[in-house]
């Protein structure tokens, strides 16, 4: 049994909408944990003022009865608020009448760094806004609440995942001199995984490992370049006698430099997962860009846009390690009802010499 998600959603269309299969029957979910979860991505220092027209807030169209899953697709909606003013612009279906309100106009000086140019000519666009609107990281709104789906599910195994910003301490200062500036930053935000059972992915074939499945569920937020697992880069540096964590008496570790994770498998520690945000493309101050109808040199395109996100990328960041953990888990523990899933996990436990050291 396989956890599935798919999400569908423009910036300022009507509404997000994530698809989860392969959840268990029996699982309680909370809306206003959900929901709490939506805030917290919401907030942060930096963020545009689109978040003061947002209450974002997940709908359940199916799957859910009484609170607990039914074990069938479960459908999560995030409707836009925005979409009001973007009725015509962004309508499903020729519009009707006059324009009117926003994304009117076409968009054709493709901003560097956003999905613009490599989408308009990719999928052969005349409307920028055709690509950025499905590439914007507002899509990442479902997927938070995919993540908090995935937390409820693994909060039954006792697997607790926590994003925070890793480079906080002058985080407010950089966003204000760029924000005078009218230019944009990025940071560093981390990921932790307590309580993580030995055992999830495997070594048996590239796409079941662990590290690479991570670093692909981090990879694929908007504006993450880098990732790391554990000391990362720095234990490139390092001899072979530093870089590894020695086994200790009841197989315990004294360092994690591993982060949590040994040829593609989890190995009990905490996985630690750090991502690298670039600054965000849309520039107040526009850099250089081309008209894609008349080849015309121009400065790309100003639209509303967040100075710093990398607050709320921690939050993402949680939602999405959650999820492949989550699926991780399923692969694992199988089962068709929770108490099955749950079942499976403490039968393994008992097999395996591992008890949990934080
Ligand atoms: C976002 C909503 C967007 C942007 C941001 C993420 O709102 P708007 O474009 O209406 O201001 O603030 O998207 C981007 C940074 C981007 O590059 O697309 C959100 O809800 O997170």
């Amino acid at each position: 049994m396989s956890l599935q998600l798919v999400t569908a959603g423009e910036s300022h269309g009507p509404a997000l909408v994530a698809i989860v299969t392969g959840l268990p029957a029996g699982l309680a979910l909370d809306k206003e944990s959900i929901d709490a979860d939506l805030r917290r991505r919401q907030q942060g220092y930096g963020r545009s003022p689109r978040q003061q027209i947002e209450q974002d807030e997940v709908e359940v169209l199916a799957g859910l009865r009484h609170g607990r899953t039914l074990g069938t697709p479960l459908a999560l909606v995030v409707r836009n608020r925005d979409h009001k003013n973007w009725t015509w612009g962004m309508s499903p279906w020729p519009p009707e009448g006059e324009p009117e309100g926003k994304g009117t106009k076409p968009v054709t000086l493709p901003r560097p760094g956003h999905a613009d140019l490599a989408g308009a000519l990719k999928y052969g666009l005349e409307d920028v806004r055709d690509a950025l609107e499905r590439a914007s990281a507002r899509q990442t709104a479902v997927l938070v609440a995919a993540g908090a789906v995935a937390k409820a599910l693994l909060g039954s195994i006792e697997i607790d995942v926590r994003g925070s910003v890793a480079d906080e301490a002058d985080l407010q200062r950089r966003v204000d001199e760029a924000r005078a500036e009218r230019d944009t930053v990025g940071g560093v935000v981390e990921v932790r995984a307590d309580g993580v059972p030995p055992g999830l992915g495997s070594y048996a074939a590239r796409d079941t490992r662990l590290d690479g499945r991570l670093a692909a569920a981090l990879m694929s937020i908007q504006a993450v370049k880098g990732v790391e697992i554990g000391d990362g880069f720095a234990l490139a540096g390092l001899r072979g006698s530093q870089a590894h964590d020695e086994i200790g008496e009841g197989f315990t570790r004294s360092t994690n430099r591993a982060g949590g994770i040994e040829a593609g498998v989890s190995n009990g520690e905490e996985i630690v997962l750090r991502a690298a945000m670039k600054p965000l493309p849309t520039l107040m101050k526009p850099l250089a860009s081309v008209d894609l109808q008349t080849g015309v040199p121009g400065e790309a395109l100003v639209e509303r846009s967040d100075v710093a996100a990398v607050e709320a990328l921690a939050v993402v960041a949680e939602a999405a390690v959650a999820f492949e953990l989550a699926r991780a888990a399923r692969e694992k523990f199988g089962g068709d009802a929770l108490g099955d899933f749950v079942g499976a996990w403490r039968a393994y436990l008992e097999r395996i010499p591992w008890r949990r050291t934080r």
